[in-house]
């Protein structure tokens, strides 16, 4: 078996021959051979090209066999037949990275992405030719999702990147989860379908299409599963392999929302059920969760951070225990191979949720002994032996005798992270700001636009997505004794605007925003008008567009009215409808249309009396870059919302000063039992996100890097830094007859903070000893092992820490390393 996966691995490494990738009813085969494929998915445009072959390389050493990703339409082809890979965009250097690594791929090419993706990747032009209907039997959408597929195809195969062109790419993948939302569409829903698979089909790439959540895939279409968990999931024709193409590791996070955590336990514990229950093809969704940079956030309302409490977290590093506990996963699970693809399957069922799967060939037999119970451990039997699996776990034993991985048994570090200050020489501890204002004086006092309707328009169909920024203008007349001016008088707005400002004759009357989850609010606030002529101005600003659900496209965005004037006192109340009024439009802001965000941009800035929480305000510093390779964030606490570039890179939108409610949150968390995106939660009232990300390759190591804010709500620069963000120290909690490993991370291990062998308690950053201990000092045997290496290896025994009374229970080695 070693001897396959290696001429498997040199094929795809020398790349000069093709690769035959199938499938039967039991797995994807390669060359005729069946495999167990793990596969994470990493988003390209959700890092650098420089973080790429870390990531990738990363995810081969966890033991992943290939790499998967999105291709993202919008991003790629922003402007109709006008098209970007460059930068982050390179879809081919990404694939090539992977094949470099000696990975497969899988290119799920869609277009339609979803992936929490600004608008679910459908570029926003698309939506505005004429007559357009994403997703179903519409002429114009068709061509053009057959258009930009067939191109992305045939860039790929130019350079020979589908396996059966000698290339990585064993999958492609088209549509995405449509078998979720296809009920509204009815006949023409089905029709589609067919339609997209034969088109598909006629690409001729050599290797198997998938379509997920689609349970009418019609041959020879794979159909397969998203999801928490998979293990009930059946493929729709008996030669499909069960296939899992989204198994989310964690859950994402929307400004107002807090942060979502999926144990280690549970997304084991999913996996090796799938893999229990028959499944051969499991994809991590997501592997690297990344960062939506720019505007490529979607939702509406998803973060700039889309760390997914992935194995890697946004920054690269290993979030351990997840990536260690899964490598050991993988590793049982590949040992298995041809037991899995080609054994006979057998299952006893013990009752309570527990059960035994036996994978049986002529050279032996694999099992797996799974516990779905909640709340109680199980005592199995099975040949004379007895085994006691944890609630909601599963024990794997390729030899159907030893335990060689139990779900809910970490064995792996965790690792603490922490965030250091900026040590670069000659920095100040703050840094020194300029500042301009946006000009916005001809939209706020003269209402002047680029185009005008009598109608308020949706803000996609204006803007064509060119900015996150609409500006709705009109005037309003009041003749000398107008019945309104006597009165009481408020601006009432129906807004689907994510944000709105509102000002009247210059004059800034209040601004909202909407509720996450809700998109759909009601301004209403005091407002003076005078008599003659005044002017309104709205300034309405999306944070993403919605990705997700049956006719998403034509979700309404922007101020769609109606908007009135109201004039109240005791004796009447008059309304005066705006909506059918001459508006006047204009797209964007000044500050960014003339690239205020460029290190080299001419205009001025001053030093002088820089202000504090100010609307519409443009900021400005410079700083040295941290030093050595640790990741960088910039801590933006104190400001509002905005938007934020480092050398001219636009780093994403910023919104510290959106604080999630203060519930709902669990200081411990329990992984037994069905996860859900509610469960496990942390940073109640805090800000939903504080640190940004700054790829290395966005700065300069030597002389000065900027920074630039637009600062939209009003916020206090004075405490923003940057910082680096690595390994603070690691901790192990294990059983003994265990090995255990630890790691700073490629640094060298500073102290041993706390040992204890026997009943310790606690969890990492808070560990106590227990009431039984080790006859030998626990803290010298690691200090002596672990002191200024890398990395350390520990065999939990008694022979090495001694022996201890713990009443006849399991002894435990507890250990905290300073890094
Ligand atoms: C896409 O459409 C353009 C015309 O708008 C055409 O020139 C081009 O060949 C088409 N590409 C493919 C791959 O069909
Ligand atoms: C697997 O099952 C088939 C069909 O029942 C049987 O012929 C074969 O001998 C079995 N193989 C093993 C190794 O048990
Ligand atoms: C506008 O908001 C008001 C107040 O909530 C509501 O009664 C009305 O139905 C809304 N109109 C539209 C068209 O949404
Ligand atoms: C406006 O409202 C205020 C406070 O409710 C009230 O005192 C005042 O009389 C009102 N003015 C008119 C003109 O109705
Ligand atoms: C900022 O200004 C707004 C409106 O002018 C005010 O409501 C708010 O309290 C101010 N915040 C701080 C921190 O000064
Ligand atoms: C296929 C599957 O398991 N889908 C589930 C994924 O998780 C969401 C959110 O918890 C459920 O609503 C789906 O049913």
């Amino acid at each position: 078996m070693i001897s396959l996966r290696l001429i498997l691995c040199c094929l795809l490494v020398s790349s000069s021959y093709a690769t035959i990738v199938s499938h039967d009813g039991r797995a994807i085969t390669i060359d005729g051979h069946r495999r167990v494929l793990l596969s994470g998915s990493i988003h390209y445009p959700r890092s650098t090209p420089e973080m790429w072959p870390d990531l990738i390389k990363k995810g081969k050493e966890g033991g992943l066999d290939a790499i998967e990703t999105y291709v993202f339409w919008n991003a790629h082809e922003p402007t109709r037949r006008q098209y970007d890979f460059s930068g982050k965009l390179d879809l081919i250097r990404f694939l090539k990275t992977i094949k470099d690594e000696g990975l497969y791929g899988v290119l799920r090419i869609g277009p339609y992405a979803c992936a929490e993706w600004n608008y679910g990747g459908f570029p926003v032009w698309l939506h505005n030719i004429p007559g357009m209907v994403f997703r179903t039997t519409n002429k114009a959408f068709m061509d053009e999702m057959q258009n930009f597929t067939t191109m992305i195809v045939d860039m790929v195969k130019r350079e020979k990147l589908f396996a059966s062109q000698g290339g990585p790419i064993i999958l492609a993948q088209i549509e995405n989860e449509y078998g979720n939302v296809m009920g509204p569409y009815g006949e023409a829903g089905k029709t589609y379908i067919k339609w997209s698979a034969n088109m598909a089909q006629a690409l001729d790439v050599g290797v198997p299409w998938i379509m997920c959540q689609q349970n009418d895939a019609p041959q020879p279409m794979l159909n397969t599963c998203n999801g928490f968990y998979c293990d009930n999931f059946k493929p729709n024709n008996p030669n499909t392999p069960k296939m899992w193409t989204e198994n989310w590791t964690g859950w994402f996070k929307q400004w107002g929302g807090k942060n979502p955590h999926r144990t280690t336990e549970d997304v084991a514990y999913s996996v090796a059920k799938f893999f229990q229950r028959g499944g051969t093809f499991n994809n991590y969704y997501m592997y690297h969760g990344g960062t939506n940079f720019d505007r490529t956030a979607g939702g509406p309302y998803i973060t700039t951070s889309y760390d997914y409490d992935a194995p890697l977290d946004e920054y690269g590093n290993l979030n351990q225990p997840k990536y260690g506990h899964l490598k050991k996963l993988h590793d049982v699970l590949h040992s298995m191979e041809i037991t899995l693809t080609y054994g006979n399957i057998s299952t006893i069922d013990f009752g309570k949720s527990a059960s035994a799967t036996i994978y049986t060939t002529e050279e032996g037999s694999s099992c797996f002994f799974g516990n779905g119970n909640e709340i109680s451990d199980a005592t199995i039997s099975f040949k004379g032996k007895s085994y006691v699996i944890p609630a909601w776990s599963v024990t794997i034993l390729p030899d159907c005798k030893t335990e060689a991985y139990n779900t809910a048994k970490i064995t792996t570090q965790t690792s603490m992270m922490v965030k250091k200050p900026n040590e670069a020489e000659d920095e100040p501890p703050t840094l020194k700001w300029s500042w301009r204002p946006e000009n916005m004086n001809d939209f706020l006092l003269k209402g002047k636009g680029e185009s005008t309707t009598t109608q308020l328009f949706d803000q996609k169909v204006v803007s064509n997505d060119q900015s996150d920024y609409l500006w709705y203008m009109t005037t309003v007349k009041f003749r000398k004794r107008d019945p309104v001016l006597g009165k009481n008088v408020t601006l009432r707005i129906n807004s689907t605007a994510h944000v709105l400002y509102a000002f009247v004759n210059g004059k800034h009357i209040g601004n909202q925003h909407a509720e996450n989850g809700k998109f759909h609010f009601v301004f209403e606030k005091d407002a003076k008008f005078k008599s003659g002529r005044n002017v309104i101005s709205l300034l309405s600003i999306t944070v993403g567009l919605q990705n997700y659900g049956a006719f998403f496209e034509s979700a309404p965005v922007g101020i769609t009215g109606p908007i009135s004037i109201i004039g109240r006192n005791s004796d009447e109340t008059i309304v005066k409808d705006l909506s059918a009024h001459k508006w006047s439009y204009k797209t964007g802001l000044n500050g960014f249309e003339n690239q205020l965000f460029r290190t080299e941009s001419p205009s001025k800035w001053s030093i002088e009396s820089v202000p504090l929480n100010r609307s519409m305000t443009w900021y400005k510093a410079t700083f040295k870059a941290p030093f050595g390779n640790d990741p960088v964030v910039v801590d933006l606490l104190g400001l509002g919302k905005g938007t934020a570039w480092v050398n001219g890179n636009n780093i994403g939108r910023y919104w510290p000063a959106f604080i999630s409610s203060g519930d709902g949150c669990s200081v411990k968390c329990n992984y037994k039992g069905a996860y859900h995106s509610e469960k496990c939660l942390t940073g109640c009232g805090e800000p939903t996100q504080r640190w940004y990300h700054v790829p290395r390759s966005f700065l300069k190591a030597e002389g000065d890097n900027t920074l630039v804010l637009f600062e939209e709500m009003g916020g206090n620069p004075s405490l923003v830094n940057f910082q680096t963000t690595r390994v603070g120290s690691v901790c192990a909690n294990v059983y003994e007859k265990n090995v255990i490993e630890l790691s700073c991370d490629k640094k060298p291990i500073s102290a041993i903070k706390f040992a204890s062998f026997g009943n310790p308690d606690g969890s990492c950053g808070s560990f106590e000893k227990g009431t039984c201990e080790g006859n030998k000092n626990t803290v010298d045997i690691l200090t002596q092992e672990c002191v200024g290496k890398e990395k350390c290896s520990i065999d939990v025994s008694t022979e090495k820490f001694g022996a201890s009374d713990c009443s006849g229970a399991a002894r435990r080695l507890a250990v905290e390393a300073i890094c």
